[in-house]
């Protein structure tokens, strides 16, 4: 049953939640390259020709080679599904990828997409990187970064590997050299960048192949988070989800987005709640100490906090401490309703560069996060008066850098 006329496929007809829909979309028609198909949808997903040609000479170039995929510290859904839907592609063009991340896996529904899914991927920290060899990879791939949230890329970059493609919608973090750019600031989540590529024939789907069905459901997974379900969803965000309908499992979807909270993550958005202060609607919480495995406690409390009346934008922060490799650091989020706060300016604005003159983090549409590392403080937390004091000394010093944005006239605390 394909629908013949514009009207009957408006925004509010596409439900991905109503079989009826799945039904309507799930008929085989034409590519949608081309700009136009039999389903009436004349609003084509907005891949020019030239990107996925330009993308299609790139990887023809490179066949044979090893590439590794280079995610965020800590990745998201977004990222691990556009990642893994990136080696499918690479695949087909006889380049083999391996998916690699520093950190951690810490958000519950991460490790149940990794989990459920059998998404291919490889926790490489610091170490591990140094103690590879690493001229076996003719290139790495930045997928939904651009390597600043990445402990691993100036590993690479020692080893001389380059930076083959960059794929991401972030703003642009400074210049980055690479064969294939493509970032689009615009568009809400990687998932759909590469849904379109998917859909301009990089990679063709097939909903009896299994790793397509798994893949397809990471990218639906993915493309919901980094929209607020959707929420948040421009046209092309729903025609890559409209098209992912035809192949993903809505029953894997929802047992991914069923998995519960830790009690750690539980206490951290207990502390955030507890300790929040508001500013021009803006609310601020500082967690504490927490284990850097529980890191994305922190997102989760922000996402939490800007759900109160009255509060357009959330920042959490709290210092994360990993006792294995003692390294500890400041990790904040941001999540904002505004449309017109850019999380990316404000958090730049806020904490300004390390002396390398790299920002201490930045932002998309929506949401931003933060990592400060503390260096010589590091570590030495047994003598709790210690610990108290440095707590203290970073909670002021981020408050009074958000404040003076927040609130210009008052942003000196008084610590007496
Ligand atoms: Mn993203």
């Amino acid at each position: 049953m394909i629908s013949s006329s514009l009207t009957s496929v408006d925004a509010d007809a596409i439900d991905f939640a109503t079989t009826e829909t799945k039904l309507q979309l799930s008929d085989p028609s034409p590519r949608l390259s081309n700009g136009s198909s039999a389903n009436g949808l004349s609003a084509q997903p907005k891949l020019s020709d030239q990107r996925g040609e330009a993308l299609v000479r790139v990887l023809d170039k490179h066949r044979g080679d090893r590439h590794l995929v280079l995610l965020q510290d800590f990745p998201d859904p977004d990222a691990l599904s556009s990642a893994w839907a990136y080696k499918l592609i690479a695949e087909r063009f006889d380049i083999q990828c391996e998916i690699v991340y520093a950190g951690t896996l810490s958000h519950q529904e991460n490790i149940a997409l990794v989990k459920l899914t059998g998404l291919p991927l490889q926790r490489w920290n610091c170490q591990t990187a140094k103690s590879k060899d690493l001229s076996a990879y003719q290139g790495c791939v930045l997928i939904d970064n651009q390597g600043t949230t990445c402990q691993l890329l100036p590993i690479l970059q020692q080893a001389n590997v380059p930076v083959t493609i960059v794929i991401d919608h972030h703003s642009s973090q400074g210049d980055l050299q690479a064969e294939f750019v493509d970032i689009r600031i615009n568009t809400r989540a990687t998932a759909t960048i590469l849904t379109q590529y998917l859909q301009a024939g990089l990679l063709t789907l097939d909903s009896s192949v299994g790793e397509h069905v798994k893949c397809a459901t990471a990218l639906m997974h993915g493309l919901r988070s980094d929209t607020n379900r959707l929420m948040q969803a421009q046209e092309e965000d729903f025609l890559a989800a409209a098209y992912l309908s035809r192949f993903y499992d809505a029953q894997l979807l929802n047992t991914v987005l069923m998995s519960s909270r830790s009690k750690q993550v539980m206490d951290v958005i207990e502390r955030a709640l507890k300790n929040r202060s508001i500013h021009n609607n803006v609310c601020i919480a500082g967690v504490g100490f927490l284990r850097y495995d529980d890191r994305d406690a922190i997102p989760q409390a922000a996402d939490f906090l800007v759900t109160e009346e009255n509060i357009h934008t959330a920042v959490v922060y709290g210092i994360a401490h990993d006792e294995d490799e003692e390294l500890e650091l400041v990790v904040g989020s941001l999540r904002t309703t505004k449309i017109t706060l850019d999380p990316d300016e404000f958090i730049k604005e806020a904490f300004g560069q390390d002396t390398q003159g790299r920002f201490f983090g930045g932002g998309r549409s929506l949401a931003g996060g933060f990592e400060i590392p503390m260096g010589f403080l590091s570590g030495l937390n047994e003598n709790s008066e210690y610990a108290k004091l440095k707590w203290s000394v970073f909670d002021t010093q981020i408050k009074q850098k958000l404040l003076r944005l927040i609130n210009p006239e008052g942003s000196m605390i008084r610590t007496n």
